[in-house]
């Protein structure tokens, strides 16, 4: 059956092409299962107000500060967002216009260290980000990155030898956070080490702001001068950014953002992050964030049940490692696992485990994180299943019956447990 123009009748009559690539992502994303950590199922109330008239209103400054007129609601809603924030993470302050992580991050390091000045991040080979000073990303093109890893013998950090490479370094800057590292970070810790050695302390907790909002993390706010964080990982907002600081910074973190970084904000996603900030502030959200813990549980202890090696030996967030390549496993590259899942409906990506021989298009690891499936209802026994079908599939990834037959299963699965329920039925003809 084709698919009903219902739900966009403007946009089905007036672009058909885009109005079909729409529904196919929509069909995607309901037909298929989606472990990768950075990724989530935004409300449909959040998916309606990005789909919003405020994407029309240049709104260039802040509330009661604006260089355009017709601004009232732009900063009522602003500051819904703003004060929304402070609340779920005990903040004095919040920036809510960074359109991305990055460009959170970038505003908080030009608050924090001057351009040309040394800044001590995590590796991005050890599961740090591309925006903590990769060569070819601004960060490391305007700072003087220098990078801390984890252990060999286990895979963790080592507070004891980052504290070393701090004090000989004597960095302006020292930067937290990861987007590929399975267990808790020790933010006092972190901040204790930048104090000793008079830096700044910036945390950037955009995969486990969600768990810290719940209380389900440590949060870096009592410890880190600023807090950066992307609103659509666990948060389980809109696509975008956000900074939160203390009366101290929060000035020039506002000049960091505009006109530093941006010029006008994306109102409709900022009324979209006053929308997703009220969820998280609900009850539901922090048994959400539990559920998305358990599942993450469940399915590393399943893997490893099933002979693969997990980097660390486990997971304390909502993400796991697996390093395919040890004893035990099914000794492929990553880059070939995620195309033999893929095509049996489960998406992973892959990712570079520590210390890996292979290059970051091939690499020796997948990683799988839990949100995105515990948001459309998938409790332990879902993981059950799901451990064994991605086992099946990674240790025949060239049989394409093997593929087919858990596609099959993949789809009576998701059919249970519909993302967008209304959507599916009335959009899909599910
Ligand atoms: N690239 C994102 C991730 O997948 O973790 C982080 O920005």
């Amino acid at each position: 059956m084709s698919p009903s123009p219902e739900l966009h009748p403007h946009l089905a009559a007036e672009d058909p092409e885009v109005h079909a690539l729409l529904v196919a992502e929509l069909r995607r994303q309901e037909e298929g299962i989606e472990l990768i950590a950075s990724e989530n199922h935004a409300s449909p109330a959040v998916i309606e107000t990005m789909a919003s008239v405020f994407t029309n209103k240049y709104a260039e400054g802040y509330p009661g500060r604006r260089y355009y007129g017709g601004c009232e609601h732009a900063d009522a809603v602003e500051d819904l967002a703003r004060n929304r924030l402070k609340e779920l993470f005990g903040s004095y302050a919040a920036n809510v216009q960074p359109s991305s992580g990055s460009q959170a991050n970038q505003a908080a390091m030009l608050t924090l260290a001057p351009p040309g000045s040394k800044v001590l991040a995590m590796d991005l080979n050890h599961g740090g980000h591309l925006s903590h000073g990769h060569p070819k990303n601004l960060s490391g093109m305007v700072w003087e990155f220098h990078h801390y890893g984890v252990r060999r013998e286990d895979e963790r950090l080592d507070y004891d030898a980052l504290a070393e490479q701090a004090r000989a370094l004597r960095p302006a800057l020292l930067l937290a956070g990861a987007s590929a590292y399975p267990r808790t970070l020790d933010f006092e810790r972190l901040g204790a080490i930048a104090r000793e050695v008079g830096a700044r302390f910036l945390v950037d907790m955009a995969h486990i702001a969600g768990l810290v909002a719940a209380g389900l993390h440590p949060s870096p706010v009592p410890h880190a001068d600023l807090v950066t964080m992307t609103t659509h990982k666990t948060l389980r907002g809109p696509r975008g950014g956000a900074v939160l600081a203390p009366k101290e910074w929060i000035k020039q973190v506002n000049s960091a953002v505009f006109p530093g970084m941006q010029g006008g904000p994306l109102m409709h996603v900022v009324a979209a992050k006053a929308v997703a900030f009220g969820e998280a502030l609900r009850p539901e959200f922090t048994a959400y964030q539990e559920r998305v813990l358990a599942n993450a549980a469940a399915l590393a202890a399943e893997l490893e049940a099933r002979g693969y090696r997990l980097v660390s030996g486990g997971t304390d967030n909502h993400l796991m490692l697996v390093d395919l390549r040890s004893p035990g496993g099914p000794d492929i590259t990553g880059a070939v696992a995620e195309d033999a899942l893929e095509r049996a409906g489960i998406t992973v990506n892959k990712n570079l485990i520590p210390f890996d021989p292979e290059p970051p298009m091939r690499t020796s690891g997948i990683r799988i994180g839990t949100p995105a499936v515990t948001t459309r209802g998938f409790g332990v026994d879902e993981m059950r299943l799901l451990a064994a079908w991605m086992d099946e599939v990674l240790r025949s990834p060239e049989d394409e019956a093997v593929a087919r037959r858990i596609r099959g299963e993949v789809l009576e699965l998701c059919a249970a447990h519909p993302v967008y329920p209304d959507w599916r039925a009335e959009w899909l003809r599910l």
